[in-house]
């Protein structure tokens, strides 16, 4: 029994170090790694879509849906980015520099998690005002994101 239990903490301590060096090896194939980044970012962009028309004035403010919307937002912001293996960006709109300029690319994607921060906190104010200003800056920070590291 306790042999058995030293070999599965063994495993378990192994795995755990390991995890920051290999997040890529999380994807068997590199275009489950595209489907992933891809999912995560898409339904971002949906639940952008949503606030967004909120923030236009086309659909009525209510906190708790916006509050909602923004939660998935969060979550999806913090998913993408282990999801670019090298070599992950054939046939998709992936630019090289997100592998030859790893630390701006790595700003980027801390910066708008930053913003998305900044939009959650604004969402729980209740204050239409505070979050339409908040998701203002997440908007310019998926954009320039988009300009550097995207092609059209
Ligand atoms: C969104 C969305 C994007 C960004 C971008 C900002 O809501 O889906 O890709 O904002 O349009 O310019």
């Amino acid at each position: 029994m306790k042999r058995a239990f030293s070999g599965l903490a063994l495993v378990a301590l192994t795995a755990v170090a390991a995890l920051p060096l290999a997040a890529h090896a999380q994807f068997a194939k590199v275009e489950d790694a595209i489907k992933y980044r891809q999912s995560a970012l898409s339904l971002m962009g949906a639940h952008m879509g949503r606030v967004g028309a909120v923030v236009k004035g086309q659909r009525p403010y209510d906190k708790a849906a916006v509050e909602a919307d923004v939660t998935i937002i969060e979550m999806m912001s913090r998913l993408p980015w282990s999801a670019f293996p090298p070599g992950s960006d054939a046939n998709t709109k992936a630019k090289p520099e997100i592998w030859s300029d790893q630390e701006k690319f790595q700003a980027a994607s801390e910066k708008m998690q930053a913003e998305v921060q900044k939009l959650s906190a604004a969402s729980r104010t209740g204050d239409l005002a505070q979050i339409r200003t908040a998701f203002g800056a997440v908007g310019q920070s998926c954009k320039a994101c988009h300009d550097n590291f995207r092609n059209r």
